[in-house]
């Protein structure tokens, strides 16, 4: 057993946050109301990163309070928080030395994972950092326009990387990997995307290697390289998990409602019941629960978020005193 993990292993239950430019858009675009993931309004909606960036000069979450948050994740039972520092849409929650398309650069300025990994050390709470590999702002990528694939989503969600540009962009990757461990000490990374034709398992490896020798006691998930193929740290089943232990660690992540980014009109919330069920459940069979919290777009956790994960901590703590 890899000491390394240990934290992880003992923690069981963390909490996702899923927020960017999109949170601002609760799922609508231009008056219509977009089917499927909030956070992946760009592509369903087919919007061009130039007119998509414009988000950018109206990013002002003026009620996101990283301690509240924290405060929540606690009374809730929780362990650890993965925060989307960039999600597919390329907007960094932080102020990069590598991209103006950053919190730097919106009328909000603040440094949102400065406050919240403060706000986590201070409440003993593990800090982790969601990064999306691929990404629709970057230049050195477009949408696949040929592959008409399984579905309206498909050009985007197996984007392409452009002739000569991927040394850079991995360049580009590593430096703000780098940035997350030096400013923030991340002690997690959560990379997503891994699905993408131009991203091989010989560039996970490299990934990997790299922030381990930035960072020799780090956590990252297995979708830094392939996560059919590859195992370390730890799987990462979506909105499922598995029914028996495996011989590898593993967490689970699940939406509380059906969406990830805030969407206005969803309202299909898990119950408290459910949610410590789950819990229960997947804690059973060896793995961690990792689940999901989508503030709107002035940084306000919905209330109904807020009300479930505080029932479902008394339901905890109930347990504790038993
Ligand atoms: C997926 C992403 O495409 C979703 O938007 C979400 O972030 C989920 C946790 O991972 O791969």
């Amino acid at each position: 057993f890899d000491t390394r993990m240990k934290w992880f292993k003992d923690a069981k239950y963390g909490m996702f946050i899923h927020f960017g430019l999109y949170s601002q858009l609760g799922g609508v675009w231009k008056g219509e109301s977009i089917p499927k993931y909030a956070e992946w309004l760009q592509a369903n909606a087919d919007i061009s990163p130039q007119e998509y960036a414009l988000l950018a000069h109206h990013f002002n979450p003026k009620d996101f309070n990283a301690e509240a948050i924290v405060k929540l994740a606690k009374k809730a039972g929780m362990k650890y928080i993965v925060i989307t520092t960039k999600h597919h849409e390329g907007f960094c929650l932080w102020d990069s030395k590598y991209t103006s398309f950053d919190v730097g650069n919106s009328p909000f300025k603040r440094d949102i994972l400065k406050e919240l990994s403060d706000a986590c050390r201070k409440h003993g709470i593990k800090f982790g950092t969601y990064y999306s590999l691929f990404d629709w702002h970057h230049p050195s990528q477009e949408k696949n326009s040929v592959n008409k694939g399984k579905d309206d989503e498909w050009p985007w969600a197996n984007n392409i990387m452009k002739q000569g540009q991927k040394t850079a962009y991995v360049n580009y990757m590593k430096n703000q990997v780098k940035e997350l461990i030096d400013l923030y000490n991340t002690d997690l990374i959560w990379f997503d995307g891994d699905w993408v034709g131009w991203w091989t398992l010989e560039d996970g490896l490299d990934l990997y290697t790299y922030i381990r020798e930035l960072k020799p006691n780090i956590i990252i998930n297995n979708r830094v390289a392939k996560r059919k193929s590859f195992t370390k740290d730890y799987g990462t089943p979506e909105q499922f998990h598995f029914d028996s232990a495996v011989d590898y660690e593993w967490e689970a992540c699940y939406t509380l409602n059906d969406n990830w980014g805030f969407k206005k009109n969803d309202s299909n919330w898990k119950s408290p019941e459910k949610v410590y069920q789950m819990l229960q459940d997947i804690n059973g069979k060896g793995g961690n629960f990792l689940l999901n919290i989508g503030p709107d777009g002035d940084g306000k956790v919905p209330e109904k978020s807020k009300e479930i994960l505080l029932q479902v901590g008394k339901m905890l703590e109930a347990d504790n005193k038993k």
